[in-house]
């Protein structure tokens, strides 16, 4: 598919136009819309931030500390199907210019994930996706979340801009939502939350008053903010060339059809990453580490 686009582009370039935001083409008298970066980040980040008011007021503790906030990622999730799997999610990255970089395996959580990267662009955050893996779970789940994808009109799936769509399921319910947090606490944030930034991360390097990670978990300590345990506050190490933390998820009001329920919604992150023997900044992810972070968003209590 993301061939094909590609095809089109070469061959409808006279038809190209641009403005300071956005290009797009006509294809079978439809305009798709290249997204430039940029773009794609400021609207999840508004979305972000909307819903999760925790992640904006860290933000703007920052800025009152005189930091300038750099994101070093934003990831999202989703499922494996072929309709909304990783390739899905990352076609408008990759028109926007970016390149696939690393991927990652999660057994026990049933994940699989990928990173891409803007190249020559370090400011640019790097984009995690990760996909849950059906297959590996009951018919049941299978069913569950096959049949709303079965009822999700085609052109919502093949928009460029599902990545900002959240739940794409007509009708979600908290007794379901229940059922599916027994086999995955992924699978029940994903049906209730879908397509947004899972979370944006800051990037410590770019923080001038914070010595390292510990300061930052302090000072969210002392600002009131839960800091997710799972695995120690701090995952990673400096030899490992990448530290990271999370809050745990705001707690979010849902619209369920059987009733309006809060849940844990997003979360936001903070990474330190070091350079290197050869004096490169380590640019992955450690699975290790990552399979914690998940938790971030996992169900607390009523
Ligand atoms: C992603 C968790 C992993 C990281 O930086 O290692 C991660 C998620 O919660 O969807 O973000
Ligand atoms: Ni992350």
């Amino acid at each position: 598919m993301l061939k094909l686009i590609k095809k089109s582009v070469a061959q409808s370039n006279q038809n190209i136009f641009f403005n300071t935001f956005a290009a797009g083409w006509l294809l079978k008298n439809k305009t798709i819309e290249i997204m430039k970066a940029e773009t794609i980040f400021e609207r999840l980040w508004e979305q972000y931030v909307a819903e999760n008011p925790g992640a904006g007021q860290i933000h703007n503790l920052f800025l009152k500390e005189g930091e300038r906030v750099v994101n070093d990622h934003v990831a999202f999730r989703t499922f494996d199907d072929p309709r909304v799997n990783i390739d899905v999610l990352a076609r408008p990255f990759l028109e926007a210019g970016y390149v696939p970089a690393g991927e990652y395996h999660f057994e026990t959580k049933k994940l699989r994930a990928r990173h891409y990267e803007m190249p020559d662009n370090p400011e640019s955050p790097r984009v995690f996706i990760s996909e849950l893996m059906l297959d590996q779970f009951s018919e049941e789940l299978q069913l569950t979340i096959r049949e709303q994808l079965d009822a999700v009109p085609k052109d919502v799936l093949e928009s460029p801009e599902l990545i900002f769509k959240g739940s794409i399921f007509s009708s979600i319910n908290h007794v379901t939502y229940m059922h599916l947090r027994e086999e995955s606490e992924y699978a029940a944030w994903m049906y209730a939350f879908g397509y947004r930034a899972n979370h944006f991360t800051v990037s410590i390097n770019y923080l001038k008053s914070f010595e390292g990670i510990s300061e930052v978990n302090s000072f969210l300590k002392e600002h009131g903010f839960q800091l997710n345990s799972s695995g120690g506050e701090i995952k990673g190490t400096p030899e490992q060339l990448l530290e990271q933390s999370s809050t745990l998820a705001d707690k979010v009001e849902v619209e369920f059809s059987d009733g309006t329920h809060t849940i844990p919604g997003c979360y936001y992150e903070f990474a330190r990453r070091y350079e290197d023997v050869k004096g490169k900044l380590f640019s992955a992810f450690i699975a290790g580490s990552a399979d914690k972070i998940f938790e971030s968003t996992d169900y607390r209590g009523a």
